[in-house]
C-alpha cells in the first residue's frame, strides 16, 4: 500500500550547452531522492526537463546558424545530449517537460492571460539592465560593480514597452512565509533572501519582452512574449495538467514536496514562484530546497568560464554508481563543494573499494571458503553473544531510523556517513572475531564462525538497502553476491535484524569497487580532461557595443617609464613616471605590484589612455591608465602590461 505521494522536481535545465557534472548534482541528488522515497513506499512523481526559451538559446542558434528549435532539439535528445547525460546518470525520472511541448505553450498563454484579467500582470515601460546569460532583469542599484550580480557578467541595456507582475503586492505575503515557515531550506538561505531582496522594496517584475521573438507569445499582445522565467517556473504544474489537457495528475501530486534548486535561481523559486501562485490563488509548494555549487578551481563549474568537467569520461572510468555516490557523500548539499580528481579517487578508494568492497569480498569469500554454498540452517541464533556481537547488531539494526532522520531533510552526506559507521564497525568486527584464526578448528569453533559470518552478511545486506537510492546498480549486485532476494531488499526489511534467510547463499562475484592507482587515473585524467579546462581563460567578449564617436574620444598614447616605485603602505599600487611627449613628466598609479618590480620597468615603453579625470590614491595624484592585458591560467589571474617596441616614440597616438 502506498504511504501517499511525493511530487519532486529539478530545475529546468537551459540548453544552450551541454551539460556537465555540475548540472548532474542536482539531478542526482533529486534521484536519490526520489528512489529513497519509493523504497519507503511512496508513490513518486520526479519530474525534470528543459527550458528552451529566451535571447541567449536565440543568440546560439543564430550563430549555429540553424533555428532555434532545430538548435534546443539537438541538444536535448541528440547525442550526448540531456536526455543521453541522465540515461548515462542512471536518473529515474517519471516526466520530462520541455517548455516548447505544445501543452505547456497553451497553458503558460492561459496563466498570463488569467493573471492579465486579474490585474497583476499590467503594460508598462521597462527601462533598465538586462543579463542575457541569466535572462534577468535588473535594476541599476541591484548592479553589483556595473555587472549583473549573480554571474557577474556584463548587462545589457534594456528599454521597451512590457508587461509587469505586481511582485510588489506579494512582499508581505512571501516575507511571513519565507521567516515563519519552513517553505525555505537551508534556513540560512532566508536571511539572504530577505535582506538582499524584500527588505530593499520588491518591485514589480518585467514580464514580457519585444526584443526578440524566441519565446511564448503573449497572444492578446502580438509583439510580446512572456518572460522565459514565469514560463520556466510553470513547468512544475504544466507538467502536471494545469490549464491544459495533455496530463491530469495535478489533484494527485500538487502542491509539490519540494523543488531541488540551486543557489542562484533561489530567489526565483521563494520570491516570485509564490507570488505567481498567490496571484493565481493556487496551492504553494511545500518546500524549496537551495543546494551549493559544485566548483572546480574555486569557481562554480560553468561551461562558460571554460571548467567544466565531462561526466561521460569519469563515468566510463570510474562507473556511474561511484560519480553518483561521490556527489552526495563528499559535499554537504546545502553548501558549495570544490571538485577534484584526487578527492574522487580518495573517496572511491577509501569508501567503496577499502570500506563496503572489502567487507562484501572479504565476508562471502569466507562463507563460500569455510561453508561451501551457505550457511548452516540455525547460525543466526549459535552461541554465547558477544558484547561485540551485540554492539553490531544494534548499530545495524538501529541504522534504518538514523538515516531516515537525515534523509527527510535531505542531508545526504549525512545519512551517508551513517551507514558507513555501521560498515566500517562491521570490518572492524572481523578483525575482533578473526575468523581465519577460528576456522583452524571447526569441530570447536564451527559454530561460531557461521555465527559471525551471518551476522556480517546480515549488516552489509541492511546497509545494502539504504545504499540503493544511492547507488542502484552496484547494490543489485551486492544483493546478488549476499544472497539476497527481492523480499528483504525492502524498507520494511532494513530494519529487521535477521531478515536475511540462513541459507541464502552468497556468492563470491566481481570486485565491486576496485582499488584506483591515484597517480596513474590522475595523469591520464589530466590529459583528457585538457581541452575541456583550457590553461588559459580570457573574459567574455562584451555584450554591448559602443558608439565610434565615443571609443574615438579615448586618447592613447605611447608613454615611456623614465621612473617607478613602490608605493608606502600599499600592496598593490606602482606609481610610474612617464614622459608623454610633451616635455612635462606624467605620474600614473597603477595596481600591478604583484606582477611587476618597479626597476623593470624603467625604460619601457608602455601605452596609457590619457584623458581620464585625474584620480587620487593613497595621496598621490594618477593622470590616466596604463593599459595592460589580463587572463587567467590554469584559475590564477596574470597580468601583462602592454610593452611596445621602442621605436615607437614617447607620446605617439594610438588609433
Ligand atoms: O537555471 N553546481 O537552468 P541552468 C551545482 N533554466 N549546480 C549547478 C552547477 C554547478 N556547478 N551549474 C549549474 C536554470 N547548476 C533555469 C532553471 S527552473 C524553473 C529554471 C544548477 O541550466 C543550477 O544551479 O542554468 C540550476 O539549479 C540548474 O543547474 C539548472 O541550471
Amino acid at each position: 500500500m502506498s504511504k501517499g505521494t511525493f511530487y519532486i522536481t529539478t530545475p529546468i535545465y537551459y540548453p544552450s550547452d551541454k551539460l556537465h557534472i555540475g548540472h548532474a548534482y542536482c539531478t542526482v541528488a533529486t534521484d536519490a531522492m526520489a528512489r529513497y522515497k519509493r523504497l519507503c513506499g511512496y508513490d513518486v512523481m520526479f519530474l525534470t526537463g528543459t527550458d528552451e526559451h529566451g535571447m541567449k538559446i536565440e543568440d546560439k542558434a543564430s550563430q549555429a546558424g540553424v533555428t532555434p528549435k532545430q538548435f534546443v532539439d539537438n541538444i536535448v535528445e541528440g547525442p550526448r545530449g540531456v536526455k543521453d547525460l541522465w540515461k548515462l546518470m542512471n536518473i529515474s525520472y517519471d516526466r520530462f517537460i520541455r517548455t516548447t511541448d505544445d501543452y505547456h505553450v497553451t497553458a503558460i498563454q492561459r496563466i498570463f492571460k488569467k493573471m492579465h484579467d486579474n490585474g497583476d500582470i499590467y503594460k508598462g515601460k521597462y527601462v533598465g539592465k538586462y543579463c542575457k546569460p541569466c535572462e534577468s532583469f535588473w535594476t541599476e542599484s541591484q548592479l553589483v560593480d556595473g555587472k549583473c550580480p549573480d554571474c557577474g557578467r556584463p548587462v545589457v541595456d534594456a528599454e521597451e514597452e512590457a508587461y509587469f507582475f505586481r511582485l510588489s503586492k506579494y512582499a508581505d505575503r512571501v516575507r511571513d512565509l519565507l521567516e515563519n515557515t519552513d517553505f525555505l531550506q537551508p534556513r540560512s538561505r532566508v536571511n539572504e533572501m530577505v535582506n538582499n531582496f524584500i527588505k530593499p522594496g520588491l518591485e514589480d517584475l518585467c514580464v514580457s519582452r519585444t526584443s526578440f521573438t524566441w519565446g511564448i507569445p503573449v497572444d492578446f499582445d502580438p509583439g510580446h512574449v512572456v518572460y522565459v522565467w514565469v514560463d520556466a517556473l510553470f513547468n512544475y504544474m504544466t507538467a502536471l495538467g494545469l490549464d491544459n489537457d495533455a496530463h491530469d495528475d495535478l489533484d494527485k501530486y500538487w502542491p509539490a514536496d519540494v523543488h531541488f534548486v540551486g543557489k542562484e535561481i533561489v530567489r526565483f523559486h521563494s520570491i516570485i514562484w509564490p507570488a505567481m501562485l498567490m496571484s493565481m490563488g493556487l496551492p504553494l509548494p511545500k518546500k524549496v530546497y537551495g543546494h551549493g555549487w559544485l566548483n572546480f578551481g574555486g569557481e562554480k563549474m560553468s561551461k562558460s568560464r571554460g571548467n567544466v568537467v565531462d561526466p561521460y569520461i569519469l563515468a566510463e572510468k570510474f562507473g556511474v554508481d561511484a560519480l553518483r555516490f561521490f556527489m552526495l557523500r563528499t559535499f554537504p548539499f546545502g553548501s558549495d563543494g570544490n571538485f577534484t580528481n584526487e578527492l574522487l579517487i580518495q573517496t572511491i578508494n577509501t569508501d567503496l573499494a577499502n570500506d563496503l568492497g572489502n567487507l562484501v569480498s572479504r565476508t562471502t569469500a569466507m562463507v563460500n571458503k569455510y561453508f561451501g554454498a551457505s550457511l548452516p540452517a540455525g547460525c543466526r541464533t549459535w552461541g554465547t553473544p558477544e558484547s561485540f556481537d551485540q554492539e553490531l547488531k544494534a548499530a545495524a539494526s538501529g541504522l534504518r531510523d538514523r538515516y531516515e532522520a537525515e534523509m527527510e531533510w535531505f542531508q545526504f552526506q549525512n545519512a551517508l556517513e551513517e551507514v558507513f559507521r555501521v560498515i566500517q564497525r562491521a570490518n572492524k568486527y572481523i578483525d575482533e572475531n578473526a575468523p581465519w584464526a577460528l576456522a583452524k578448528d571447526m569441530a570447536a569453533n564451527g559454530r561460531r564462525l557461521a555465527h559471525v559470518l551471518y551476522n556480517l552478511l546480515e549488516t552489509t545486506r541492511i546497509c545494502g538497502v539504504l545504499l540503493t537510492p544511492f547507488m542502484p546498480e552496484s547494490m543489485e549486485k551486492l544483493f546478488a553476491q549476499i544472497g539476497a532476494d527481492s523480499s528483504v531488499r525492502t524498507w520494511d526489511s532494513a530494519k529487521v535484524w535477521g531478515a536475511l534467510p540462513e541459507t541464502a547463499a552468497p556468492q563470491k562475484g566481481e570486485n565491486l569497487f576496485p582499488r584506483i592507482d591515484m597517480e596513474k587515473e590522475l595523469a591520464e585524467l589530466e590529459k583528457l580532461q585538457a581541452p575541456a579546462k583550457p590553461a588559459v581563460e580570457t573574459e567574455p567578449l562584451a555584450e554591448e557595443n559602443v558608439d565610434f564617436d565615443t571609443f574615438c574620444k579615448s586618447d592613447f598614447r605611447a608613454v615611456k617609464v623614465k621612473d617607478c616605485q613602490s608605493v608606502k603602505k600599499s600592496e598593490k599600487l606602482l606609481c610610474f613616471t612617464l614622459d608623454d611627449g610633451t616635455g612635462t613628466d606624467r605620474q600614473i598609479l597603477s595596481g600591478i605590484a604583484k606582477w611587476y618590480k618597479p626597476q623593470d620597468l624603467v625604460g619601457k615603453t608602455l601605452v596609457a589612455i590619457v584623458n581620464l579625470p585625474p584620480r587620487k590614491m593613497m595621496g598621490l595624484a594618477s593622470n590616466g591608465m596604463l593599459i595592460s592585458a589580463v587572463h587567467k591560467e590554469k584559475g590564477e589571474e596574470k597580468l601583462n602590461l602592454l610593452i611596445v617596441d621602442d621605436a615607437i616614440p614617447a607620446g605617439a597616438k594610438l588609433c
